[in-house]
């Protein structure tokens, strides 16, 4: 998977994703990253000037349409087939789980990340394939959920986690919170961990897991029940 994110910040995007877990997927392969600074393609009069006053008046500046669209034609034009490109802006569909999992099919993905008041709307028309949020609420830019976008589909490529499972079975797999985890020591701060865990019986811990991962869902994100996954055993537990 390629990731081009098109961005004023561009430091930003690379200095916040070349941590552990990305770092390594990029060394392996697994994933590259490009971050192109839409600056290096304003107009040589403008020296480096991207935006200009909205049409219609009021407050901010509009990031114009040719930097952008110059940008892009760089970003693509090795690339076989036209990429889906994401537009950043709080205007979007809210990012899940399930977005993740099905962006990760792709072989190249475009960030557009937008700045001051918002972008014109024809380059938006011409090029942005999909409109995405993070959540309802509103950040300065779109480095932030470009950023979080991307390590979010990147544990999705097959590879990137060392675990190969690991991705699965975490919250959101089956539309179910994650079950509590315990190590050393046994007791801590008068607090001990659950004997069943230290029973070596591998049914009745799996069994245990799953009733945890349900209890929490219900108390914490009770809007997930209705859409997970559950079986008929599942069921009859939270009816208990
Ligand atoms: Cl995608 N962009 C910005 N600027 N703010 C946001 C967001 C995106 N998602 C939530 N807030």
């Amino acid at each position: 998977m390629n990731f081009h994110v098109l961005t004023l910040f561009p430091e930003m995007i690379e200095q916040g994703l070349n941590t552990s877990i990305l770092g390594r997927a990029m060394a392996a392969g697994y994933i590259s990253l490009t971050a192109t600074n839409i600056r290096d393609y304003a107009a040589p009069e403008r020296k480096g000037r991207v935006d200009d006053y909205p049409y219609g008046g009021g407050a901010g500046m509009v990031m114009q349409p040719e930097p952008i669209d110059r940008a892009y034609e760089a970003v693509t034009a090795s690339m076989e087939k036209e990429p889906r490109v994401i537009y950043v802006t709080p205007q979007g569909k809210v990012f899940n789980q399930s977005m993740a999992r099905e962006l990760a099919q792709e072989e190249n993905l475009v960030f557009l990340c937008g700045h001051y008041e918002g972008v014109d709307e024809r380059i938006l028309d011409k090029i942005v394939t999909d409109h995405v949020s993070i959540g309802d609420y509103v950040l300065t830019g779109g480095e932030l959920p470009a950023m979080v976008m991307i390590d979010a589909i990147s544990r999705m490529v097959p590879g990137v986690l060392t675990n190969d499972a690991s991705g699965e079975i975490e919250s959101f797999y089956d539309g179910l919170l994650e079950y509590p985890q315990y190590t050393r020591p046994v007791e801590y701060d008068g607090r001990r961990v659950p004997d069943i865990l230290l029973s070596g019986h591998h049914v009745n811990v799996e069994k245990w897991r799953r009733e945890q991962s349900l209890i929490r869902t219900r108390e914490r994100r009770p809007d997930l029940i209705p859409t997970a996954t559950l079986t008929e055993e599942d069921q009859k537990f939270l009816r208990k």
